[in-house]
């Protein structure tokens, strides 16, 4: 999803209200989980005559007086329709990361309009919380939607709504003058103590001075941040070792979705200098994260859509991140553990059954599912393989969105040709392979067939940081008996 083709729906957007009435969980109430957070919570869905898993986006992490970790996200409401019915933010905290709490829904759309009289149904998007040692508040920002503008443009404010408490009791008290009309807020407190909010989609990040005795006001025009590469959105800031740290999320292109990068800086308002990719692209359109210290371990916090397969239905996910002494961010290792050894890439030609994709099933490796309708679990735990007459197994019936993920270690650096050995059982059937979670190969078709085929790729290059392959399959119904490296210089063989 690209946020800027906002072009759609400005009649649609006003149709879709949905308030489900309060739900008889008691919150808060935690569970022990692991990544993607928060599928094990319900959530009503969009038209509130069933529940489904709370699926979860755009996580917000802060470690606040009491000593929890919390988490607030957005809430990407099922059925989804893009991006438009998001909506009910919800709050997690946990001091173990392990055991999850959620304190249940803080915050809909009818409250905006109900408490300070504007904005339109859904469209909650991205928000962000800080805590106001003045007047001993949490304040909630969130960006909503005001009007939809004619031609397609939407008035986006940046809403907030505070409470003595992090996790309940949110009033809505306005919204931030001054701010620019863009999405994703953020809040960032230097050790001084001025407040800074930064928001910014579709290529534009801006920054500016809050006013100290006025959270919703700000204390001068917002200033374009400078020197970022590839902006797209998710502004989260962070001052490690007395730097000043922009992470957001890029504007990769493609089937496998956009990176987050970071940039640093001396200053809270930039100029910036682009320092990398901090995460590879986790298959889903948008990505969005927060960084965070909590007893020690630094944690990036960021969403997939594994858990739904569907882009617009993510989950909250984290991993711990290695930042170095020089103040180096390590990209996040969250590629998984290899089911065999992980895929040697030394300039010898090898053979990699299909079946050996990493461990992990849910969040790092393969991934099978099915949307029959609305009603009905989004995902099967069947694993798809099967034994093949003359020995070995192949994976059987992938289709499209589903994928399999292996991770390698890159001895020698080199490109190489690979062949699938494969068939599709329906027409139309396409596949790519990615490194890194960049596609490397293009949609490649594979023609239906009884008989194994062998499909060529397009030579890949693999260099020391490519750390996995995906193999995903963009269309149709697909069977993968195994595929074949051999380094296309034709040396080491
Ligand atoms: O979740 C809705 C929007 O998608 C957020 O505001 C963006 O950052 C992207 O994650």
């Amino acid at each position: 999803m690209r946020l800027l083709t906002f072009l759609l729906i400005a009649t649609a957007i006003t149709s879709h209200a949905e308030t489900c009435p309060a739900s008889d969980t008691e919150y808060p109430v935690t569970k022990k989980m692991g990544n993607p957070l928060f599928v094990q919570f319900k959530s009503p869905m969009f038209e509130c005559d069933s529940t489904g898993p709370l699926y979860t986006a755009d996580p917000s992490a802060h470690v606040w007086d009491d000593g929890r970790l919390y988490i607030y996200a957005s809430h990407d409401i099922e059925p989804p329709w893009g991006c438009d019915r998001m909506d009910r933010y919800h709050v997690f905290s946990t001091t173990d990361m392990v055991n999850w709490t959620d304190h249940g829904e803080i915050l809909n759309s009818n409250d905006v309009k109900e408490q300070d009289g504007w904005g339109i149904d859904g469209w909650m998007w991205a928000p962000d919380c800080a805590y106001n040692p003045k007047d001993k508040n949490y304040y909630f920002f969130f960006p909503h939607v005001n009007e939809p503008l004619p031609w397609g443009g939407h008035d986006w404010r940046v809403g907030v709504a505070k409470s003595k408490y992090p996790d309940k009791d949110f009033k809505v008290t306005g919204y931030v003058k001054g701010a620019a009309s863009l999405i994703d807020p953020c809040v960032f407190i230097d050790d001084d103590g001025q407040v800074y909010l930064y928001n910014g989609g579709g290529g534009q990040c801006k920054g500016a001075r809050l006013d100290p005795d006025d959270w919703t006001r700000l204390a001068e025009e917002p200033h374009p941040m400078e020197g970022l590469v590839d902006f797209h959105e998710g502004t989260w800031i962070n001052k490690i070792n007395g730097k000043y740290y922009l992470s957001h999320a890029d504007n990769h292109p493609g089937a496998d979705g956009n990176r987050m990068r970071y940039a640093i800086s001396d200053s809270p308002l930039g100029p910036w200098v682009d320092k990398g990719v901090i995460l590879y692209p986790t298959g889903c359109g948008t990505s969005h994260g927060s960084i965070v210290e909590y007893k020690g371990q630094w944690y990036v916090f960021y969403h997939t859509s594994n858990y739904s397969g569907r882009g617009e239905l993510r989950s909250v996910c984290f991993d711990p991140v290695r930042i170095d002494k020089d103040g180096t961010i390590n990209v996040v290792e969250n590629w998984g553990k290899p089911f065999k050894n992980a895929v040697r890439i030394d300039g010898k030609a090898l053979i990699v059954e299909a079946e050996d994709y990493n461990r992990g099933g849910e969040h790092y490796a393969f991934h099978k599912f099915e949307i029959p309708d609305k009603k009905t679990k989004y995902r099967r735990d069947d694993t798809g393989i099967r034994p093949l007459n003359h020995g070995g197994h192949y994976v059987a019936g992938i289709k499209g969105k589903e994928w399999m993920r292996y991770s390698t270690e890159v001895f020698l650096p080199g490109k190489y040709n690979i062949t699938l050995v494969i068939r599709a059982s329906s027409p139309d059937s396409k596949i790519h392979l990615s490194v890194n979670g960049i596609d490397a190969t293009g949609s490649i078709s594979v023609p239906v067939s009884d008989r194994w085929l062998s499909v060529s790729l397009p030579a890949v290059d693999f260099d020391t940081d490519s750390r996995y392959i995906d193999l995903r399959v963009e269309n149709g119904t697909i069977d993968i008996d195994r595929f074949i490296m051999v380094p296309s210089d034709n040396k080491n063989k």
